[in-house]
């Protein structure tokens, strides 16, 4: 087991040195977009009390009620090949369970590529996009959205059903300053893990938290929908996924549905 944030506190410090908190926004992944576009420094964070347009990946909308939820998102300008950002999102997942499990004692687990669950609810999504030219990554934006205060009412019909809150599974209101203060920790950590000794200890610590990995799943990619083991995930953040043929088939962006 690595150890965590605690144990490093110098560890990625520059992560969380620049927060700049806002009320209501569209999205706080889109203002840190603009930020990072006008210069803003590796590290900066934006954190916002609401959003009207909240997003997820493909451009779900992601339910952002006032005052209750976590809704922040990191810039990040990392020395790594456009191909490679996925791994951003596998250290974020990582820093949150950490954050999660410690601030919070919930058995928060992650299942590929961003969601954290607690059993089959979804507590959070991380949302990552990149700017790139050519082979370089100009900066990462990476969002966090976490389910902190939120009752049931919280969410409309239909996502009321597949989401949940730390309060709604603790019975407890938990601070979210105290929770994004353990979150930046801990991402600094694992990017700093990540960018200094490369992915082998973040992946081992991705697998120990995964509930996706040795389970039947179905997969939607694109257009494409099949059905398989999913067995591990590769040094670029990708899922392996054992068919019924025998081949292991890589994904790179989709959605699972773990099946048994
Ligand atoms: C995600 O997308 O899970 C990424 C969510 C990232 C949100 C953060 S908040 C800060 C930053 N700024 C943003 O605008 N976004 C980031 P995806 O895997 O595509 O999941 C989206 C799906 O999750 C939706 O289609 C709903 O089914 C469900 N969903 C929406 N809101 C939810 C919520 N609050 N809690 C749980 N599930 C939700």
């Amino acid at each position: 087991m690595r150890p965590s944030a605690d144990h490093h506190a110098l560890a990625g410090r520059e992560i969380g040195k620049e927060l700049i908190s806002l009320g209501t926004v569209d999205s706080t992944n889109t203002v840190a977009a603009e930020l990072a576009e006008r210069g803003a420094a590796h590290g900066t964070v934006v954190i916002a009390e609401a959003q009207r347009k909240g997003r997820g990946r493909l451009g779900r909308t992601w339910v952002s009620p006032a005052g209750v939820n976590i809704y922040m998102s990191i810039i990040l300008r990392p020395c790594l090949r456009p191909a490679a950002a996925p791994l951003l999102t596998i250290a974020a997942a990582v820093a949150c369970v950490h954050a999660l499990r410690t601030s919070t004692g919930l058995h928060v687990e992650i299942k590929w590529p961003n969601d954290l669950m607690v059993g089959r609810s979804k507590l959070g999504g991380i949302l990552t996009e990149v700017k790139s030219k050519g082979n370089s990554l100009l900066f990462a934006v990476i969002g966090i959205g976490i389910n902190v205060n939120s009752g049931l009412e919280d969410f409309p019909p239909g996502i009321r059903e597949e989401a949940t809150s730390v309060l709604l599974e603790s019975a407890k209101r938990h601070s979210c300053k105290i929770l994004i203060s353990s979150l930046l920790k801990e991402t600094g950590f694992w990017y700093e893990e990540l960018i200094k000794r490369g992915s082998e200890a973040l992946l081992e610590e991705w697998r120990r938290f995964s509930s996706t990995t040795g389970s039947c799943v179905r997969v939607a990619a694109g257009n494409e929908v099949f059905e398989g083991i999913a067995e591990d995930i590769d040094g670029e953040g990708r899922l392996m996924v054992r068919l019924s043929s025998g081949a292991l088939k890589p994904v790179s962006a989709g959605d699972v549905t773990k099946l048994r």
